[in-house]
């Protein structure tokens, strides 16, 4: 599907700048000195979670594309997550993900991890731990509506990566990582 230049402008976008001083290591250095290493988020907040030993630049701006970051288009469904390239190169990678239904809500989690997709932590209801110690949660775009579309920068360095939909319908009760959305994403 050729959603590449489709954007929706959401006017309740906010946006929050996350000072650079927030990383207490100096291995990602080169990539906040040089590019700004800016998270750029429509309707969504980027979830993170900081775990000990890894880099997080999460930078929110109301700029959108940045220069030089590699896009990668995703399209959502019931129940595929459809990226248009699962290779790119380390760096700022803007997601831009519609979401095609027909009928749910979905996400996408871009989760750093060397375990097979299949092969998550779950609990009892099938979703994803994004708690677990195994899993590197990098950031999330969420809560996409049926035919929304939405995008997000992160930066990224290399590495194994999965992109997940972590949604829990209590009502059908139903994981949509459990139904396979997840596929693995490989930054080199
Ligand atoms: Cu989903």
């Amino acid at each position: 599907m050729k959603s590449t230049k489709k954007q929706i402008s959401i006017g309740t976008a906010a946006f929050v700048i996350v000072a650079v001083a927030l990383i207490n290591t100096g291995a990602n250095a080169d990539a906040l000195s040089g590019s700004e290493s800016l998270v750029v988020s429509e309707n969504t907040t980027n979830k993170s979670s900081p775990v000990a030993g890894t880099d997080h630049a999460h930078q929110h701006s109301p700029d959108t594309d940045q220069k030089n970051s590699e896009a990668v288009n995703v399209v959502l469904n019931e129940w595929d997550i459809v990226p248009d390239k699962t290779t790119v190169s380390a760096g700022p990678i803007t997601f831009k993900v519609i979401n095609v239904g027909p009928s749910d809500v979905h996400e996408i989690a871009v989760v750093k991890t060397d375990l097979a997709p299949a092969d998550f932590p779950v609990d009892d209801n099938g979703n994803v731990d994004e708690n677990s110690s195994d899993l590197n949660i990098i950031g999330e775009i969420e809560d996409i509506a049926v035919g929304a579309s939405a995008k997000a920068t992160f930066d990224l360095e290399p590495g194994n990566y999965v992109l997940i939909c972590n949604i829990w319908d209590a009502g059908e009760k139903e994981s949509h990582y459990a139904e396979g959305m997840f596929i693995t994403f490989k930054v080199q």
